[in-house]
């Protein structure tokens, strides 16, 4: 099943809601904690894009040891160039770290927890811990929800799955250059166009994904309406460092290509065999 424990869908504003953040929030809700029946969550951006299915990044909550329970991509993968190892005023998560773009979320083991924290000894829960955590450092934040998940992943990083950059591939892994060896190997599997790039002329190259699933009629034709579109708009891209590398952009939307088409072939195969 793709979404255990998940009867539909659930679409609201994550970002306020599971963590809390402003004041006015928490006066606000008397549901403090939200989601209380929910074991566990794909938290993610509003400018993310899934070029697999689904299934393939909810598999890696079951690869969680027995104290993990949220999963993210470094925010960098180049310390000298990160923006956390370069400008942060505040703890954060090993030497780059992390995006909050993309994120796991395991919520049975995060309302279990008790959560190290520089305020008191003792250990707090995710709930007692949000707004006191945010009251202290936030002038010191610059990034919202994903410099508090830093701070809080910074004195508990046993609690912390790191997944590789290509399930949160952003600007930042090409625009200097390549630097995301998974996606080098296995291709793009969540495109996160941050810094306004699917709305600005700056990175042609995920302006052509965006352009071309919001074009995509969802009964087309993978090959002529998706395929062949963004290979024509990633040629128009090579005057750019992430235009040059097609073949890490493009490899999984093949293989998904590949998969729906063996997949069509044999449920025809297998409706002309019981005819
Ligand atoms: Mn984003």
């Amino acid at each position: 099943m793709l979404l255990p424990n998940l009867s539909e869908p659930i679409f609201m504003n994550f970002r306020e809601r599971v963590l809390a953040l402003s004041d006015a929030d928490q006066r606000r809700s008397s549901d403090k904690m939200i989601l209380q029946d929910v074991d566990s969550l794909l938290y993610v951006d509003t400018d993310v894009l899934f070029l697999r299915p689904l299934d393939d990044i909810w598999a890696f909550l079951k690869k969680f040891n027995e104290t993990q329970l949220a999963a993210m991509a470094p925010e960098h993968e180049v310390p000298k160039i990160g923006w956390y190892s370069r400008f942060a005023r505040h703890p954060f998560y090993g030497t780059t770290g992390v995006n909050s773009g993309v994120m796991l979320m395991n919520l049975t083991r995060i309302r279990k927890q008790q959560f190290k924290n520089n305020m008191i000894p003792a250990g707090l829960t995710w709930e007692e811990m949000l707004h006191p955590l945010y009251q202290k450092y936030k002038n010191y934040i610059t990034w919202g929800d994903q410099d508090l998940l830093n701070i809080i992943f910074s004195f508990n990083p046993e609690n912390l799955y790191v997944f590789p950059c290509q399930w949160n591939y952003r600007p930042d892994h090409c625009m200097y250059g390549s630097n995301c060896k998974s996606a080098e190997v296995d291709g793009v599997s969540i495109l996160h166009g941050n810094r306004g790039v699917y709305h600005d002329d700056k990175q042609p190259a995920f302006r052509a994904f965006y352009e071309v699933l919001r074009d995509y009629p969802f009964d087309g034709n993978l090959y002529q309406e998706m395929y062949y579109p963004l290979q024509s708009k990633f040629l128009a891209s090579v005057h750019t460092l992430c235009g040059r590398i097609p073949q890490v952009f493009l490899k999984q939307i093949e293989k998904t290509m590949k998969r729906v088409y063996e997949r069509r072939v044999i449920v025809y195969a297998g409706s002309r065999g019981r005819g």
